[in-house]
């Protein structure tokens, strides 16, 4: 009871607080990475299909068939997004977390739990949901290599090479871009060396859908995963792309949905608006590559004529949209903070582990000094970006970075 006085007045001071923040300032989000704006035009488009066609696709009434054509086009249009064969099959999931655990706990089950193969590699830079899957199946037994960067900050194909067991490795898992720092992996490189030695391929692909071209049809990777909520659609919603004639052990055991390999009542309103948010997103790509990437230039460029300010990764290999920086002497969390109250949003680092007082994991894996480490902030950019949002980011940094210095006991 006590509780509940406490929690409502508590509200009652956000809503308060909430409301006389929005009233006197813009709010500016570049936290992109963590999650995007669903696009109006995404979420017009799912509407219908919670009130008016909500059957179940799989009943045989009118109510489930009227769900079918908008589910083709939504599927066609997923398809055609990441260039997926027609025979190829593209599992919808609940987000890339899901569809990462299906992979990697998929192959366990199908190559590594009893059969000669026991070796599995990827890096030290993956989201926790692909890292902690692979401790995870480390914990029952599989040798996992779990490979640092490169001086580039990330892994190439010959990085790769020397660490692959003939007859022994059955999968090499390599993001497609880093969420991070941005940095783009050589996929190509990767995918064929792969297929070199007969060892299945997965990509994490959460943070490139949108941002860069992703064609599994000019690069072989066997299995790819991604989010809606990172290109402008819903959360809750993801995918798994699996080349023509792969099969996977699920994770969720139940209906025939998806082939058998995700049980489960399929997700009409979701499924429709990743559908259209793919197609936007694709068709958005050149905007990504000249106007995102000129604003996130511009942002990057006045970051680093502040002194002791460092930008993590080569500007030509990383996507469009993102800056990982570190600002010598000013800690991580309180520069977040700061911006937060000038209604700016930026993060430290991943969002799942924005809890965590550890150094980020990036910058460790990159061999990046300690005391640096914590000193990392992330702005991440989208296609709602404004030049307006970007000049009033860098007038707010500049303020902001030298009131933090001035406090600082390390600078
Ligand atoms: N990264 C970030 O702030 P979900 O939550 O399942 O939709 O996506 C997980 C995920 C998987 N792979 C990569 C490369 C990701 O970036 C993410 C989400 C966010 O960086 C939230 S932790």
């Amino acid at each position: 009871m006590k509780g509940d006085i406490f929690d409502y007045i508590s509200f009652l001071l956000s809503v308060v607080k909430g409301y006389s923040w929005k009233v006197h300032m813009e709010r500016i989000y570049l936290d992109n990475n963590a999650t995007t704006i669903v696009d109006p035009k995404v979420k017009s488009a799912m509407d219908p299909f919670f009130c008016d066609m909500y059957g179940n696709p799989n009943s045989l009434h009118i109510f489930g068939t009227e769900t079918h054509q908008p589910m083709k086009i939504a599927y066609d249009r997923i398809y055609a997004g990441i260039g997926a064969h027609d025979e190829d099959d593209v599992i919808i999931t609940g987000c890339a977390t899901e569809s990462n655990n299906t992979v990697i706990k998929g192959v366990y089950f199908d190559l590594l739990r009893n059969g000669p193969k026991n070796h599995v590699i990827t890096t030290q830079v993956e989201h926790p949901c692909v890292m902690n899957a692979f401790r995870f199946i480390e914990s029952l037994g599989v040798d996992v290599t779990f490979l640092p960067m490169n001086k580039n900050g990330i892994v190439t194909a010959e990085d790769i090479r020397p660490h692959i067991r003939p007859g022994k490795t059955a999968l090499v898992s390599v993001m497609w871009a880093n969420n991070e720092t941005g940095l783009i992996f050589p996929m190509k490189e990767i995918a064929d060396l792969c297929r070199e030695h007969d060892v299945l391929f997965h990509t994490d692909a959460t943070q490139a859908i949108g941002k860069i071209p992703v064609d599994v049809s000019k690069i072989p990777v066997d299995f790819l995963t991604f989010s809606a909520h990172k290109f402008h659609g819903p959360k809750g919603i993801g995918g798994l792309y699996m080349r023509k004639g792969l099969k996977l052990t699920p994770l969720l055991h139940g209906g025939e949905q998806m082939g058998g390999i995700r049980a489960g009542t399929v997700n009409v309103p979701f499924i429709v608006g990743m559908g259209l948010a793919m197609e936007l997103a694709t068709n958005a790509l050149p905007y990504e590559e000249t106007t995102v990437r000129r604003l996130r230039d511009k942002l990057e460029d006045a970051l680093i004529a502040i002194p002791d300010v460092d930008v993590i990764g080569d500007r030509a290999i990383r996507v469009p949209n993102t800056i990982l920086a570190s600002f010598s002497g000013v800690e991580g969390e309180s520069f977040i903070w700061d911006l937060n109250k000038d209604g700016i949003a930026a993060s430290t680092g991943s969002a799942c582990a924005s809890e965590s007082l550890e150094a980020n994991p990036t910058f460790t894996a990159m061999n990046i000094d300690k005391e640096l480490a914590h000193t990392g902030v992330r702005f991440s950019l989208s296609r709602f970006t404004t030049e307006e949002e970007i000049d009033r980011t860098i007038a707010v940094v500049n303020k902001t970075v030298a009131r933090l210095r001035e406090i600082s006991i390390r600078y």
